[in-house]
């Protein structure tokens, strides 16, 4: 693993590398200098390799060469789901407060870097959203095979997302979740169940065995936290990532503080960079 690494490393650091910044008026390209490229390599490799647009510095975590971010709590998020479930929207939604009702299908990996707070902690978050993978990497090896699986086994949580109006798209992440369990050791690694699609959730779904069969599964033997949204119409979509934070800062043994009055999100235009963070 490590000769893979310095070869790709290697590879990837022959030519200059160049990301870009999106701000108000357009996408700003820059270079880093040979010295940045090789330490921040993986990083790159993810962009580059991966042909990622990277969104750096539209809401937030822009990554300025000396920036304080190094200080910050990453954390490294990873959605998965079944295609068509909402994935990408309920990122979209998210970190810009966009929705689009015409399905394009994600084709490359895609990372977000939002910063959020919660209880007087800023957060900043690598959000990873995948083309749909045809299973987990169960082994290193198999990480390393394909690029879109790198760095899914190191994540520090995991957002398995279905779709509330098509419960068959549940299985997909049942699938999923075992294939996890049985890569890593996921001991203090959090793992949020989200059912998308709340407004096409039928009153006759809701109220059938086959849906709170579901709900009991994820929330009663699964332990882990389940929230319902909708990302078309931005509800509890805020919900989604609060109570992601709240699971890492629980697993981090720091909770939340009770102080904390939950208030509305900071939210900034998709292109004003003035506002940095979202607050939960
Ligand atoms: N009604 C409704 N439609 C939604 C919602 N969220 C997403 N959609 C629609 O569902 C379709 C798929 O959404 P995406 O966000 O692209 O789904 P995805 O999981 O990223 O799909 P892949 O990238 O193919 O894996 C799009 O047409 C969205 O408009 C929702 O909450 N309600
Ligand atoms: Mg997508």
């Amino acid at each position: 693993r490590e000769l893979a690494r310095r070869d790709l490393r290697e590879s990837f650091c022959e030519s200059p590398i160049t990301i870009g910044t999106k701000t108000a008026s357009g996408w700003r390209r820059r270079s880093l200098p040979p010295h940045k490229q090789y330490q921040l390599d993986l990083d790159y490799l993810e962009r580059r390799g991966g042909n990622t647009i990277t969104y750096e510095g539209a809401e937030g975590g822009s990554k300025e060469e000396d920036s304080p971010a190094d200080t910050l709590d990453r954390v490294k998020v990873v959605f998965l789901g079944a295609p068509g479930v909402g994935k990408t929207s309920i990122i979209r939604q998210f970190v810009w407060s966009e929705f689009s009702e015409e399905y394009r299908p994600t084709e490359r990996r895609e990372t977000f870097y939002p910063s959020v707070v919660l209880a007087n902690r800023l957060y900043e978050l690598k959000i990873t959203d995948l083309p749909t993978i045809p299973y987990f990497p169960v082994s290193s090896h198999l990480e390393w095979t394909d690029f879109r699986y790198y760095g899914l086994r190191s994540a520090t949580a995991y957002v398995l997302v279905f779709d509330l109006s098509n419960q068959d798209t549940f299985q997909h992440i049942r699938t999923l979740r075992d294939q996890i369990y049985e890569a890593r050791d996921m001991r203090g690694v959090p793992l949020l169940v989200v059912g998308n699609k709340q407004d096409e959730l039928s009153q006759a779904v809701a109220s059938g065995t086959r849906y709170r069969d579901i709900v009991n599964l994820v929330r009663k033997h699964w332990r882990c936290g389940y929230v319902e949204c909708s990302a078309r119409f931005n509800c509890r979509v805020v919900q989604v990532f609060r109570e992601l934070m709240k699971s890492i800062q629980a697993i981090e043994g720091r909770p939340a503080s009770p102080s904390l009055a939950p208030s509305q999100p900071m939210r900034s235009h998709p292109h004003d960079t003035s506002e940095k963070c979202i607050l939960l």
